[in-house]
């Protein structure tokens, strides 16, 4: 899973990135010029891992990770109107989650540069551009399908992807985005390629000074109202292929504050933290949101060599986690034993936990459930 971090200039993606990442990439009140975007990789705060970690004392210990990339804020973009410059664009696109950073903290070169921290503008404007970037995309491609078909390259195929990006397009034309529409099953695959950023699911991240921070519950509201209904626009009433997205989620950071907790020794970040009213870290707060909203679970395999931790799409089934841990695995699928950290916590033992009859042999087509134990059964 991979999330950008993105938003207008000097938002404090940079410091984030640092907050959630521990690395000391550069952040500056100036443009520094710099265009590559910084990345890294994140584990999944996830208390089960400590505990089965603590219960089988293995040799590793394996998180599920999140990789973040954060992007600089195109300066030049930002002047013409448009956040996403061509090779931030291309990498965008691979995301598969936004996290907007929105500025609510006082800096006056920053101020005198972009005026003082509006969030919800921002927000808003952040917004409008990813509107704007697909309908660039989806216009192009219209435009490219008619013209095939002037010239008689039809097919059952550029039709119904005809009908879609005219769909998409009058949409996007009145606000609306992607994610809010509903596609039949064939229009998804037609529609993958595209990627399109308003496609993504989204999570907003307000990033606000100490005298600031966590006093904002209006704000929040009305910045998750913004970021939920994103779509408000006529449209929501009369198109019938509508559906209301999930509800975004908004996190509100100590940015600069954050950044600094994550350069100190773990054992004294609670005392700190506790003084700004911080109850779990960005890391934390950050990555559990983003499993909700994009919809995702973990599932578990232990043992004395390695305790990991997997990440898996709610709804897959038994053989698709096989073949997250090894394609092998998925190939020459048995059966799988399959338990839960709940049961085996509370019983001390996998004994104990077949013992109660709590140990199960499920087939291919099983469901995993968030918090299942999965030994996959295989021979090739
Ligand atoms: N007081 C305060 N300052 C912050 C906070 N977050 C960022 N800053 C400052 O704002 C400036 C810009 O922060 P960056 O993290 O570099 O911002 P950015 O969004 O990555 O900037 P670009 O990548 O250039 O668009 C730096 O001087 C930070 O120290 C915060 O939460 N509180
Ligand atoms: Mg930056």
């Amino acid at each position: 899973m991979n999330i950008g971090l993105i938003g207008l200039p000097k938002a404090g993606k940079t410091t984030i990135f640092n907050a959630l990442t521990g690395q000391l990439a550069e952040t500056a009140d100036y443009d520094t010029g710099k265009v590559e975007p910084n990345v890294g990789v994140v584990p999944v705060a996830d208390e089960r891992v400590d505990k089965l970690s603590a219960l089988y004392n293995p040799k590793k210990t394996i998180y599920a990770t999140i990789e973040f990339i954060d992007f600089v804020g195109s300066h030049q973009g930002a002047a013409k109107g448009g956040l996403f410059s061509g090779e931030g664009m291309a990498l965008i696109k691979t995301a598969d989650a936004l996290a907007l950073v929105l500025r609510n903290f006082s800096n006056p070169t920053i101020e005198g540069l972009y005026g003082p921290p509006n969030p919800l503008k921002d927000l808003e404007t952040i917004l409008d551009e990813l509107v704007l970037a697909d309908q660039v995309v989806a216009e192009r491609r219209l435009e490219r399908i008619r013209q095939d078909h002037q010239r008689g390259k039809k097919t059952p195929q550029s039709m119904a992807e005809e009908k879609m990006m005219e769909h998409i397009v009058e949409a996007l034309g009145s606000g609306t985005p992607v994610r809010n529409l509903e596609f039949s099953p064939e229009e998804l695959k037609l529609m993958a390629g595209y990627k399109f950023l308003t496609a993504k699911s989204l999570l907003i991240l307000l990033n606000s000074d100490e005298t600031r921070y966590g006093k904002n519950p209006s704000l929040l509201n009305s910045l998750a109202a913004k970021g939920t209904e994103s779509s408000a626009s006529p449209a929501q009433g009369k198109s019938s292929t509508l559906r209301g997205g999930p509800e975004t989620p908004v996190i509100e950071f100590a940015g600069k504050f954050e950044m600094e907790l994550a350069q100190i020794d773990p054992t004294e970040r609670e005392a700190f933290m506790s003084d700004m009213g911080i109850r779990e870290s960005a890391r934390a707060r950050l990555t559990r949101a983003a499993y909700e909203t994009l919809g995702y679970i973990s599932f578990f395999t232990v043992g004395e060599d390695e305790v990991r931790a997997w990440t898996l799409r709610k709804g897959a089934t038994a053989l698709e986690a096989a073949g997250t841990i090894h394609s092998d695995l998925a190939r020459g699928f048995i059966r799988a034993e399959c338990f839960t950290v709940k049961d085996l916590l509370e019983l001390g033992s996998e004994k104990a936990v077949k013992e109660k009859g709590l140990f199960r042999l499920e087939g291919k087509e099983y469901i995993v459930q968030d918090g299942d134990i999965l030994h996959i059964r295989f021979s090739v």
